[in-house]
């Protein structure tokens, strides 16, 4: 990467964002990718995260496999927390929430990488947005079971006083997303939509991407 991300490459970027670890799987988390990826998903995140997640070199070789099949795809691969791991595998970009360490440093750290920061209020997102931001997660939408220590349940009002307040920061909505709720949530002011269940729980996954990303398309072209 030559430099930072362009704001309208991040919001392609964010259309239709992936994010899961191996707990959120209930097949091979490789095989939820690669269907992922053959539907159209726009970005991965691999968060491994929870009681049983994996740890040590399992959990490395888990996030080399899914770098690579990232990078084969040209699609970001993005790593959530752990700011050591990404810089080890060379990810295209780290997340890091509210408890987290703090987004300027880890802006020093990771040089032109993407950083992706969760947000809740405006107070929240316009200090992402100083301390170097490219884009700003927003969530929980909708109740979730993903998250053990998920926030209170926003709605898509949030979406809209960010945008209200002036934030103009690529915007991604999460928490509770499915593909029936993609409209709503773009409406509101988001660039697109993660998710974790409904696509790592559905039947197929490369459905679930293709009818979201459908969605988000449709939105989009009408706009
Ligand atoms: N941050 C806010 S809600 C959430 C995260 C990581 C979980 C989203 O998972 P799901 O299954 O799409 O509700
Ligand atoms: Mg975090």
């Amino acid at each position: 990467m030559t430099g930072r991300v362009e704001p309208s490459m991040m919001r392609q970027h964010l259309r239709m964002y992936l994010v899961l670890g191996s707990i959120d799987c209930p097949v091979d988390p490789t095989h939820v990718v690669q269907e992922a990826l053959a539907g159209g998903a726009t970005m991965i995140q691999f968060r491994e995260k929870g009681d049983d997640a994996l740890v040590g070199e399992p959990m490395i070789h888990l996030a080399r496999r899914i770098q690579h099949q990232c990078h084969q795809a040209g699609v970001p691969y993005i790593v959530n927390d752990d700011v050591e791991l990404a810089l080890k595998l060379n990810a295209d970009g780290v997340h890091i929430g509210q408890d987290d360490e703090c987004a300027a440093d880890v802006r020093k750290r990771i040089g032109n990488r993407i950083l992706g920061v969760s947000a809740h209020t405006v107070e929240e997102a316009e200090r992402a947005i100083r301390h170097g931001a490219d884009y700003i997660g927003i969530g929980p939408i909708y109740p979730t079971r993903s998250k053990d220590d998920a926030r209170a349940v926003q709605g898509t009002d949030i979406l809209r006083i960010l945008r209200d307040s002036g934030i103009d920061l690529p915007m991604v909505g999460i928490g509770g997303i499915t593909a029936e709720r993609v409209e709503e949530v773009l409406c509101a002011g988001a660039d697109g939509v993660a998710v974790i269940s409904a696509v790592t729980r559905a039947e197929s996954a490369r459905e679930a991407v293709e009818t979201i990303a459908g969605a988000s398309e449709r939105f989009f072209l009408r706009k």
